[in-house]
């Protein structure tokens, strides 16, 4: 029976085949550096509470989809301690805003921000990832650049994603345009996403929804919690 989610511009997925064996929970970039106190984000200037606010929802929405056995993949954006797969100019770019120009790769509150093993890299508490799941370290925003996820997805047969993490107009919009040209499915969560601003978050949403849902839709989270009931 075809099972489909209430999203915007159009029903998801196109084509209402909705189950656990071919639908994956992408869980992005839940770190202390883009969502705690003392990590990239707060250093920056930018107001936590947004890039917060995905958290209660996203334990809510966890639950549901663990329970009925939906494989959740999480990701964690972070380079290499010796830096080799940062770009210079990301670097640079990274030390223009913020107290004391701290960017990628130098020491922060929270370690070195965004370096691999670092307390502000990992994922914050609260969404701590269950042995099982798929954990993926991706140096870019996107998480197919540099990165197995698109084998692991192929292996497992998924050909939908719902989208959920930080932040809607970068790390998410990237990865549902990259799934989008690999031809997924893609639904972003607009309760389970956050931007550092949110007038972006708004129209990374909008974005989605042109031309007929260029990228895929978008949905609340009760939204697809309801689609999921038996
Ligand atoms: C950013 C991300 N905003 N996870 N990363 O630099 O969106």
């Amino acid at each position: 029976m075809p099972r489909f989610v209430q999203a915007n511009p159009y029903a998801w997925p196109w084509n209402g085949d909705l189950t656990n064996a071919n639908t994956a929970l992408l869980v992005i970039d839940m770190q202390t550096d883009f969502c705690g106190v003392g990590g990239y984000v707060d250093k920056m200037g930018y107001d936590i509470s947004l890039t917060r606010a995905p958290i209660a929802p996203l334990r809510t929405l966890l639950a549901v989809m663990r329970a009925a056995g939906y494989p959740v993949i999480h990701t964690r954006e972070g380079h290499r301690p010796d830096l080799s797969d940062l770009p210079a100019n990301k670097r640079w770019r990274s030390r223009q805003i913020g107290a004391g120009g701290v960017g990628i790769g130098d020491a922060g509150p929270c370690g070195r921000v965004l370096v691999r093993g670092e307390p502000g890299w990992d994922i914050i508490p609260e969404l701590a990832p269950l042995a099982g799941e798929v954990v993926l370290d991706k140096p870019g925003k996107g998480s197919f650049c540099a990165t197995d996820l698109e084998l692991i997805l192929r292996n497992r047969g998924i050909s939908n994603l719902v989208l959920t993490g930080i932040t809607t107009d970068v790390c998410v919009h990237t990865t549902m345009r990259e799934a989008n040209d690999r031809g997924f499915e893609c639904l972003v969560l607009s309760d389970c996403t956050a931007a550092t601003d949110q007038g972006n978050h708004q129209a990374a949403l909008k974005m989605i929804t042109m031309q007929g849902g260029v990228f895929g839709a978008h949905a609340t989270s009760q939204a697809l919690i309801a689609a999921l009931q038996p």
